[in-house]
This record gives C-alpha cells, structure tokens and sequence, in this order.
C-alpha cells in the first residue's frame, strides 16, 4: 500500500534520547502541549479550504485527508440538522445538569437510548471516505459515539491541545512514529456539528500533520514556518474526519466578550479498524479492531444497545461487532434495563442508583 504521509516528526530524536541538546522550552510529552501558559497552543492559526463535497470530491477529500491527518466535509442536511436538534432538545430538558462534567461541557451517549441517531453512523455522506481511510468499509468498526453541549454560562474554558490516545493504548507513541506504511490509521474521529460555528462560540481545532507526535512544541520545531492550528469554522451539518491520534482541541471562542458568546452541540464518533496488516518488516500491526478502555465516569461509552450489537443486519451487526469487557457482562444480563445506569446515556427518568460514578476503578 502506497503511503504518501509525509509528517516529519519520526526525524525527531525521542526526548531521553539527546536531553542535553533539547531546547529549554521544550516539555516532553503532554505537557508540551502546553507551551503558552493561560492560553491554548501557540495561536499560530492556519485555515482549511472550503468543506469538500465528499461524494462529488471523493479523491479530493481522501488526498487532503492523507497528507493532514484530517479533512472538513458537508455531512447532514439542513432538516438532519434540526431533527436531531430536536432531539437533544429533550435530553437536555430531562437531564439538565446531570450531564455537566467538569472540563468537557455537557457530555452524553446517545446511541443506547437514542435510535434516531443511528443514521449519523451509517451517514452516505461519511461512511464511504470514513471506509476509505481505513483501508474499506468492511474494515470499519464503531466504537464510541459521545455528544458534547457547550453554552457560555455555565461550560469551562481552556481545554489542552491533546491527542485522543490511539488504539485503546495498544499502540505506542513509539511504533505509530515508525511503522511503514503509517496507514491506514488504527482509529478514526468524526466531528460534526449540530449548531454553526464561528468566532463567538467554540471550535474543534486541529494541528495538521501531527498524528506522529504527542506533542506540539516538538512539532513546530520539526515543521517550521508550516506549523499551525486550525480552527475548523463552518455551518451546522460540516464535519471533521480525523485520526484520532491527530492533536486537537475544543478552540475557546476568539470572541472574548461572554455576552456575546454563543452556544455549541457536536456529535463525535470514534470508529477502529479492524483486521490485520503487516509493517514493511513483515511484523503485525498492532491495534486491530481493539474497544476503547472502561471509563468509570463515562461507563455506557462505548456500550451498544441489543438493536444493533444483536442486529439482524449483518452490514449493522459487524459494524457493531467490538465489545468492551462491560460489554460482554451487559450481554450475559441479556441486556438488563438496570445494568447501564449512568445518566449520561438515560432516557426518560434515570433507572436506579448511578453505580459507575468514578468513585471506584474498573477496567
Ligand atoms: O469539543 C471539541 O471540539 C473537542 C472535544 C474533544 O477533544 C474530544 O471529543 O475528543
Ligand atoms: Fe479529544
């Protein structure tokens, strides 16, 4: 398979290897992404073209995606925009502040309780370049589908650039820097708002070409003049298709006025690859298909309702096919109604008392 990813950083020695001849201002790891203290990255603001349109510039949105580490598309119509809408209307009415987590807005998982969401993951808009990036749709596996709400009186500022980890931590900062060819990618983000996105409210920003690293001041070294961060601006309906492994941020609004701040609701789905592939060497890849780890706080993340992990749909059932250890005990209740009672995920009044709450480890 032909790999035309071109990210420079595997040219860069690991930090440990050359400590002495490292820059000060060089943190290692996470913490690099850090670098301006009270602020978010460097400000150093690139712009990405207009959203492909992903069925007429199909090859245009897979090229762009392989030599960024994500591409923006037109996904849902304008009447997918408010059906869906509507929806999240409900469940923030019944909710409320039960699904505010400190640092990350207003967090819920729709998919167990919520079927008029299923059509998000099976978009004829996403799901063929989605199949594409991963080496075909046949490899693509769902594994995680969160809704994040973010409104100016009540939500938290200044999230850290990050890269969401890769693999379910199975794959190394160390092997994703070396393996030949680099993709196709373990896993793959999609981002999609629901509400239109500018500088009063906040935005998904990506640092392009950065899937190798976990750490944006090593980058910018490494890039030069083309290192940047991008705010992904567009109307709702865009998306944003990115490995997962790519570093990104919710971008705070560039309006700095709160009053005139606005809101903002974004869908964000997680899906693997799954089957195995072989390094140049002839080594195995690693990170085939692999759940995302149990999350006390977030218990019913990557939890697939009996419709579609027991679907009927082979086309439905495979791609609902990777189950998580709490998964599996859910499957053995034969999918009890008292089992997930996070109220992340609840419709309707909450079931029981919250047993997954964070307090006690599971994995
Ligand atoms: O809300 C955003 O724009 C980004 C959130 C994020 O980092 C994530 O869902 O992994
Ligand atoms: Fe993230």
């Amino acid at each position: 398979m032909k790999d035309n990813i071109s990210d420079p950083i595997t040219t860069i020695p690991e930090a440990g290897d050359n400590q002495d001849s490292r820059p000060s201002r060089d943190l290692s790891g996470r913490a690099g992404n850090i670098p301006v203290k009270g602020g978010q990255g460097f400000g150093i603001i690139g712009h990405h073209p207009p959203p492909f349109d992903p069925v007429n510039q199909f090859d245009e949105a897979f090229s762009f995606y392989e030599e960024h580490g994500y591409v923006v598309v037109t996904q849902l119509h304008d009447r997918e925009v408010r059906q869906l809408n509507a929806v999240c209307d409900q469940f923030h009415q019944e909710r409320g502040a039960e699904i505010d987590v400190p640092g990350q807005g207003q967090l819920f998982f729709p998919l167990l309780n919520y079927p008029e969401f299923d059509g998000t993951v099976f978009h004829t808009n996403t799901l063929p370049l989605v199949g594409r990036i991963l080496g075909g749709v046949e490899h693509a596996r769902h594994i995680e589908f969160n809704y994040r709400g973010w409104q100016p009186e009540t939500s938290d500022y200044g999230m850290a650039y990050h890269p969401d980890d890769c693999s379910g931590g199975l794959l190394t900062l160390d092997q994703r820097q070396t393996r030949q060819p680099y993709g196709p990618p373990d896993m793959l983000s999609t981002f999609t708002y629901l509400t239109d996105v500018d500088r009063t409210t906040p935005c998904f920003a990506v640092v392009p070409r950065s899937r190798r690293t976990h750490n944006i001041q090593r980058l910018r070294e490494a890039l030069g003049d083309e290192y940047c961060e991008v705010p992904i601006w567009g109307k709702a309906g865009t998306c944003c298709i990115v490995d997962r492994s790519t570093i990104h941020t919710r971008l705070d609004p560039f309006e700095k006025d709160k009053w005139k701040q606005r809101s903002r609701r974004i869908l964000h789905h997680v899906f693997a690859r799954a089957g195995e592939l072989h390094n140049e060497d002839g080594s195995l890849r690693t990170g085939n298909g692999q759940p995302l780890a149990v999350t006390d706080w977030a218990f019913s993340r990557g939890l697939i309702p009996k419709r579609l992990a027991m679907s009927e749909d082979p086309e439905v059932a495979r791609m609902f096919s990777v189950w998580p250890s709490h998964q599996q005990e859910w499957i053995a209740t034969d999918f009890a109604e008292d089992f997930v009672s996070d109220p992340k995920s609840a419709r309707g009044p909450t079931r029981g008392h919250y047993t997954h709450d964070g307090k006690k480890n599971k994995t």
